[in-house]
């Protein structure tokens, strides 16, 4: 691993935000006296009804719960739009940046966001939406998704937000677990030039058993391609919101009053709604991206990933425009029309931090220097990486080739289960590694423990806790409150377990491994190997399937599966063409399989129970480390699978 250190830059620490020194001394305290520093913190919020009360939060079994600023009331859209109406109604909120590159930008004013969230939520409200309702959010990226979240908000109504690449079962899944009621989706997307069928995955997915509670479906006229209007249950968009009016009353929340679900996959079973609620979240999610972005009034900020995902949640919506600044909401994909778009985005709208994921630099990396060098990028202040551990190389030549050595780089590790970014280098304060989110941030208190929970010391790797809880912390798994328990807290009690493994270095540093569970992340997505193949097993041919991840050079990490057909089932290489096709269909094309291996027998125990660890180090090519294979009721069945392995 990189040791190399690159110090914080003079000219940073002289203006920042946040120095060493303040760091410093403000982490501390944050851990020291909870109440005094968030209770602090939250005074950057608007509320109707200060909180009184700051954490009250036990992760003891038998006395479990986490609440944070229990008694305030505020609404998240009137932070993220009214309050700046006065100061900055011409600003900027929202910079949209199309898919085709020839089509002119739009520029969407706070003023004109507010106006544009009020008209939808009274419209919501008109449909019958009311608050404690869910509703399903399957858009692309255009402003409406935005609006859309933000309408809710304003309302009290919970969004589930389901990422655009999601195939109709998904959304069913999603939409059957929270009983949403109404969906808003658009005709259809556009990435890369390529169209998206949102409604008719849409149309697909209603026609699928348990989700007859939606009511209603809006579609955002995007590309006006034709699409199947099902009256009365859909209604265009644009009809909708015609005539209501500019203004809407916001809903009193509590701060514990839930904000948003959003799905995401875990080691087992289905995906889980992780719910966040409104003050802690809003806090979070407002305080990391002002002091980690070490965030200007004239910033042009640029998260590059989907609202379908966490990380568009707190950085493209909620903690930009909670801050006031300008976010930059881009359609279109880094290799559309060609490998310069990213840097060519960011010349034509002169963006100052810019925040993407490791496998998007590594595969611009692929392409060599010229297509950065040939444009200017001397806007660029800050750069930032998220969704998984950024390879030294990679982190170099983001540093070097796109930030021009001027840029400091900082690593944010987090979780859609944590709402906000917790360790990472402020760029002020903290002298950067690569490959390394370095330290935690204000209130969190990161620990590494080994398989039987005992506490490690200094220089260490193990699995990675957090000892304590923050504002941005999910507070239940929607509709499965043990799950929740049985998830985090089980593991290592009295602690959050993350599922993330991590070497913590002598000065301190956090290095996060990866997942030591059984979640794949593929390109900073996080796959279940359980959805994989449960969505093979759905198949006819198939009997059973066992699914792993392996090293891959961009993605980070790949999907390997190994597969065993019903008796009787020839393998083909046509066959494996389809269920890879078919795990597309019903999960994705994020999900479909790298490598797909015929399997006669998979390794299990004398239990019945497959073991992971062998087909993880085949999938890898690691055969001499396959360790231990005496409690295997069949040895012989690896030494097949080893010699019959896919070269990847
Ligand atoms: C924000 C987000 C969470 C998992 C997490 C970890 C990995 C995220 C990382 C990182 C190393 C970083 N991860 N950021 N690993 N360094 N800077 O990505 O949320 O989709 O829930 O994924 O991603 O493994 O546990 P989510």
């Amino acid at each position: 691993m990189s040791q190399a250190v690159y110090p914080v830059r003079a000219g940073f620490a002289a203006g920042a935000r946040i120095t060493r020194a303040q760091y410093e001394q403000s982490y501390i305290a944050s851990v020291a006296q909870p109440d005094a520093f968030w209770g602090r913190v939250a005074e950057r919020i608007d509320w109707f009804r200060p909180p009184t009360q700051v954490k009250d939060v036990s992760y003891q079994l038998d006395d479990f719960h986490i609440r944070w600023y229990a008694d305030g009331e505020l609404n998240a859209s009137v932070n993220c739009l009214d309050r700046h109406l006065a100061t900055r109604g011409d600003k900027t909120a929202l910079v949209f940046e199309r898919d085709d590159p020839t089509q002119p930008a739009q520029h969407v004013s706070y003023r004109d966001l507010h106006a544009r969230v009020c008209r939808l939520a009274n419209a919501l409200r008109a449909l019958g939406v009311a608050k404690g309702d869910v509703v399903t959010i399957y858009l692309p990226m255009i402003p409406e998704a935005a609006v859309a979240m933000l309408a809710c908000a304003r309302i009290g109504a919970v969004h589930s937000v389901v990422f655009g690449g999601f195939a109709p079962h998904s959304i069913a899944d999603r939409v059957h677990d929270c009983r949403s009621k109404l969906i808003i989706t658009a005709d259809e997307g556009l990435r890369g030039g390529k169209k998206v069928p949102l409604k008719a995955n849409v149309d697909a997915a209603l026609k699928l058993p348990g989700t007859n509670s939606v009511e209603t479906v809006l579609v955002v006229r995007h590309t006006h391609a034709a699409v199947d209007m099902q009256m009365p249950r859909d209604r265009w968009y644009d009809a909708v919101v015609h005539d209501q009016p500019a203004t809407c009353e916001p809903e009193r929340m509590n701060a514990e009053d839930p904000l948003f679900i959003l799905y995401t996959s875990g080691s087992t079973g289905k995906p889980k709604g992780v719910l966040h609620t409104t003050g802690g979240y809003l806090v979070w999610a407002a305080y990391t991206h002002e002091s980690v972005f070490d965030l200007r009034e004239d910033d042009i900020f640029w998260c590059t990933a989907d609202v379908g995902w966490v990380t568009g949640h707190s950085y493209i919506v909620y903690g930009p425009l909670a801050n006031g600044a300008t976010s930059l909401v881009f359609e279109g994909v880094p290799n559309y029309p060609t490998v310069s778009r990213f840097w060519e985005v960011i010349d034509r709208h002169r963006v100052t931090i810019f925040y993407t994921a490791p496998t998007a630099i590594r595969a611009l990396m692929r392409e060599g220097e010229a297509p950065v060098q040939k444009t200017s990028r001397a806007s660029l202040r800050l750069l930032g990486t998220v969704g998984e551990p950024i390879n030294p190389e990679a982190w170099r030549w983001y540093y070097e080739v796109v930030g021009d050595s001027r840029c400091p780089v900082v690593d944010t590790w987090w979780q859609t289960e944590t709402g906000g970014i917790l360790i990472s280098p402020l760029p002020g304060a903290t002298d950067l590694k690569p490959g390394s989110a370095t330290l935690p941030f204000f209130g969190v208190q990161p620990a590494l423990v080994d398989a039987n929970g005992v506490l490690l010391e200094g220089e260490a790797e193990g699995n990675l806790v957090l000892l304590d809880s923050w504002p941005g912390q999910m507070r239940t798994v929607y509709g499965d409150h043990q799950r929740f328990i049985d998830t985090y807290f089980k593991t290592y009690p009295g602690m959050y377990f993350t599922g993330d493994g991590c070497r913590r270095d002598a000065d301190g540093y956090y290095w996060i491994t990866g997942r030591v569970d059984d979640v794949i992340n593929v390109s900073g997505h996080r796959i279940g190997t359980a959805e994989v193949e449960s969505a093979l097993v759905s198949h006819p041919k198939v009997a059973e399937a066992a699914v792993v991840g392996f090293p891959h050079d961009i993605k980070g990490q790949g999907i390997y599966a190994y597969v065993t057909l019903i008796a009787g089932e020839r393998e083909s290489e046509e066959l494996r063409r389809e269920l890879i096709v078919h795990v597309r269909n019903e999960i994705g094309p994020i999900a479909a399989p790298d490598h797909l291996q015929w399997a006669p027998g998979l390794p299990k125990t004398r239990s019945g129970k497959i073991m992971r660890r062998i087909l993880r180090k085949i999938a890898e090519n690691a055969p001499e480390q396959l360790g231990d294979t005496s409690t295997l009721a069949d040895p012989s069945v690896v030494e097949s699978l080893v010699q019959q392995r896919r070269v990847p």
